[in-house]
């Protein structure tokens, strides 16, 4: 089966599970056609999924994460000031490390927002729909939607790394309160002690709150170096820490608070 062939199966299928798709009209283009199975999978509700499904899906995403390209951990370099730390600008869904952290919303079931650029949308449509299946899982075995400030480690299926560490950050309408800086610390230590405790070596983590939920960058970083730096101190499991952002500004506050 060829790649046009798994995204027309897999569209195919996603529309039979969904009576609201039944007259959606599926584009010729396989650059359209993949943008819609995308969209599809991003509001997919949590389900469970046939075998064969899952298994050309997983197919699917293995091609594309060819396609995507891997960034292994040991191309990058760590800072000169620092072995134990890495900035790293890019894609988190590209990077082969033990765990990567997703920064998600209260549902923890995945950003559902067709095609949205945030770092859960991609987390969730790169691993494939069983992450969603197991985030729901989590939460209904704890019978409460995630407190921000908490973490939830998944398996991370087609993804590179082994594993998806879930925090929930803080929203900030206006200015973060001191209370908003304390949970954007309380993300980062309940991240890197579920990682531990998960015997994790190397964990990449996104600039946690930054987009969607409004955290001033420069605060929202000097409060993840400060607390990934008095972790890793006293950790003797979690070796490598790579702070992932992924636009210029968070870069270059990054290597200005870390490397100057
Ligand atoms: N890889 C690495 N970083 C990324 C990627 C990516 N593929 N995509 C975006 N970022 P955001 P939040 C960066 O909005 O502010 C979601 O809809 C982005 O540039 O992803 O915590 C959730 O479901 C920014 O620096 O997360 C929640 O509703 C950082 O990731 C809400 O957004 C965080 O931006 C959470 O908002």
């Amino acid at each position: 089966m060829d790649k046009d062939a798994m995204i027309t199966y897999l569209i195919g299928e996603l529309k039979k599970e969904n009576l609201e798709l039944h007259d959606l009209i599926v584009p010729e283009e396989l650059e359209k056609k993949q943008r819609l199975l995308r969209a599809l999978f991003n509001t997919r509700k949590p389900m469970a999924a046939s075998t064969q499904f899952l298994t050309i899906q997983d197919l699917y995403l293995q091609v594309r994460k060819g396609e995507r390209g891997i960034v292994q951990l040991n191309t990058l370099r760590p800072i000169p000031q620092d072995d134990q730390i890495y900035i790293w600008k890019g894609d988190i869904t590209k990077l082969e490390v033990d765990a990567i952290v997703n920064a998600a919303n209260k549902t923890l079931l995945g950003c559902m927002k067709p095609l949205h650029d945030c770092v859960d949308n991609a987390i969730h449509t790169y691993a494939g729909v069983q992450l969603r299946q197991s985030c729901y899982e989590l939460i209904l075995e704890q019978g409460y939607e995630e407190p921000v400030g908490m973490a939830k480690i998944t398996p991370a299926y087609n993804l590179p790394s082994a594993f998806v560490i879930h925090t929930v950050g803080p929203k900030i309408e206006n200015q973060p309160t001191q209370i908003d800086e304390d949970l954007l610390a309380k993300c980062y230590l309940s991240v890197l002690a579920l990682a531990e405790k998960n015997n994790i070596e190397s964990i990449a983590i996104p600039c946690i709150s930054t987009g969607d939920f409004n955290f001033p960058k420069q605060k929202a970083a000097t409060i993840a170096i400060q607390t990934v730096k008095d972790f890793i101190k006293d950790s003797t499991t979690v070796k490598k820490v790579i702070f992932n952002v992924f636009d210029d500004d968070n870069l270059s506050i990054y290597q200005e608070l870390l490397t100057k």
